[in-house]
């Protein structure tokens, strides 16, 4: 009895400490662990939010948001399509090295394409230990709610630690039945008239409640802006009379893109030229291997697609902050590639409409060059932002190069979960959102063994050092060169004028492919001389 009652007050004490020192000094919120809100944007380009330079699309949640944490200038997606970057989100690790370089399932092969796509693993290996399953070990609950797009294996994300999954039933890259209801999608009720960025926000804010006394990482993972390109119908009736009100240029609403490795390489001011020729009516895949990139923010169903995903944004900390754990809550703000400024070309023979190039092209990434599929920094620089509360910078902008992979262990520093990360590709860059110092890296790099659904450009891969960023086809070898820092749009190719700078970034770039063990393209059996895009000569 003694034995009981001394066992009984014992807990009562150290209840009572843990209550004073949880409540007197008002540190409650940082005692408990972290929770973490990883808001994913899927195809936000770098300039498709308004502190980031749009003057169409009103996001004033994300700028508010900007305000109370670290803003990236120069934040980078480690592909320009979806699955990858994904992949490396959760494992801390580059596509390359574990060899899921492209979307899922990845694209067919065709006889004009001289190499043959690299087979990838069509889910994250199950040996590979993800963000979640860290959380899972650590007593946090887990949950997707949105895309997945890392496998058909409707078991993936429970296996790779979600504890939660929701749609239940759909892994794909898109949304089943599209933006509006009925939208086909298990755990999302049906309800005429509802918006999918609504309904996907009304179900995390409700997880939310569920889980506000544990700690948790919720994955919210939208499946908005990615197309169909379909706004809710107010937010469309809006932008359409913004669009009439705003003066738009209609000088070059389009210039061409060619292959950079092949004999049709287009500058904007030649593509200019060569877009009134005859060859380069309409909106297609061109014989001379170019296609179309847009020049302009002008889509009213696209921009609404946006401003849903701002207010859902503005949702999500609107509740943070009625379950007061605002304070305790890290939340990151981020785009998985550029903006589809060139269409989906993955059928070859596609043709657009010239009335619905607003359901093909979803917006510009001017200044940069390139779209989502392109290797140039209009598919891979995104918008990122990081608040983390407490020891968090307010309101800074960081212009140092960044990247997908970092996300692993940047998190895990930042909850204190884990500290030896060594076995990753990413490095923490705790220190650029708290101000404390610089980070150490040599460089960042890509590895796309595929053609591209967006273009007709090589295959290749890329490096960026510094303000230098070298681009490697695979194809024929062919480089290119840029100083970031003076040409952000990838204008100026410096190679030629370059030659040692060219030969040591080339090697970084080999040795690098060599460390992740990633796989390299062989000749396509089938390639035929004489196949184009749109058949045989
Ligand atoms: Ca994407």
């Amino acid at each position: 009895m003694k034995t009981i009652m001394k066992t009984l007050i014992g807990i009562i004490i150290l209840f009572a400490v843990l209550s004073s020192c949880v409540f007197s000094d008002g540190t409650r919120k940082e005692e408990k662990p972290l929770n973490v809100v990883f808001f994913l944007v899927d195809d936000l380009g770098w300039r498709d939010v308004g502190c980031y330079g749009s003057s169409l699309y009103e996001t004033p949640n994300v700028d508010k948001f900007a305000e109370q944490g670290v803003r990236f200038t120069s934040a980078y997606a480690a592909s320009h399509v979806c699955s990858p970057t994904r992949a490396s989100i959760l494992t801390g690790m580059y596509p390359s090295s574990i060899n899921l370089t492209d979307w899922l399932p990845g694209r067919l092969d065709y006889p004009f394409q001289k190499l043959k796509n690299v087979e990838i693993n069509q889910h994250i290996p199950y040996d590979i230990r993800t963000l979640p399953q860290v959380f899972k070990e650590n007593g946090y609950q887990t949950a997707i709610y949105g895309k997945w797009h890392l496998g058909e294996d409707s078991a993936s994300a429970a296996r790779q630690g979600f504890d939660v999954q929701i749609p239940t039933d759909w892994n794909k890259g898109w949304p089943n039945k599209g933006y509006h209801s009925p939208f086909g999608l298990g755990g999302i009720e049906d309800k005429d008239g509802t918006y999918l960025t609504d309904r996907l926000t009304d179900e995390a804010l409700k997880y939310m409640d569920e889980n506000k006394d544990r700690p948790f990482f919720l994955y919210l993972s939208h499946f908005a802006v990615h197309d169909p390109i379909e706004g809710r119908n107010d937010l469309v009736s809006k932008y359409r009379e913004k669009l009439k009100e705003q003066q738009m240029p209609k000088k070059r609403p389009f210039i061409l893109e060619g292959n950079p490795d092949g004999q049709n390489d287009k500058k904007s001011a030649e593509a200019d030229e060569t877009s009134k020729k005859n060859i380069h009516n309409g909106y297609r895949i061109f014989d001379d291997g170019t296609v179309k990139i847009k020049q302009y923010q002008d889509n009213p169903e696209f921009a609404a697609m946006v401003e849903s995903m701002d207010e859902s944004l503005g949702r999500v900390l609107e509740k943070l902050e009625e379950l007061s754990i605002e304070d305790n809550t890290v939340v990151i703000f981020y785009s998985d590639n550029g903006g589809m400024s060139s269409a989906n070309f993955y059928n070859p023979e596609r043709r657009i409409s010239k009335h619905k190039l607003d359901k093909a092209f979803a917006t510009s990434n001017l200044p940069l060059r390139g779209a989502k599929g392109w290797l140039y920094e209009g598919g891979i620089r995104v918008p990122l932002i990081i608040k983390l509360p407490g020891k968090g910078l307010k309101g800074v902008v960081s212009d140092v190069p960044v990247t997908s992979p970092d996300f692993f262990p940047t998190i895990l520093a930042m909850t204190e979960l884990e500290s030896n990360m060594s076995n990753k590709d990413g490095v923490s860059i705790l220190p650029l959102v708290t101000g404390d110092g610089n980070i150490e890296r040599e460089a960042i790099f890509w590895h796309f063994p595929h053609y591209s659904n967006h273009g007709m450009q090589s295959p290749g891969g890329a490096v960026r050092s510094g303000d230098y960023k070298l681009l490697e086809y695979y194809e024929n070898n062919t480089v290119q060169l840029f100083n970031l820092k003076e040409d952000i749009g990838e204008t100026n190719d410096l190679s030629a004028e370059y030659p040692e700078k060219v030969e040591r970034l080339k090697r970084m770039l080999h040795d690098w492919r060599k460390r992740t063990g990633a796989k390299m393209m062989e000749p396509n059996p089938d390639y035929s001389k004489n196949a184009t895009v749109h058949g045989s000569k």
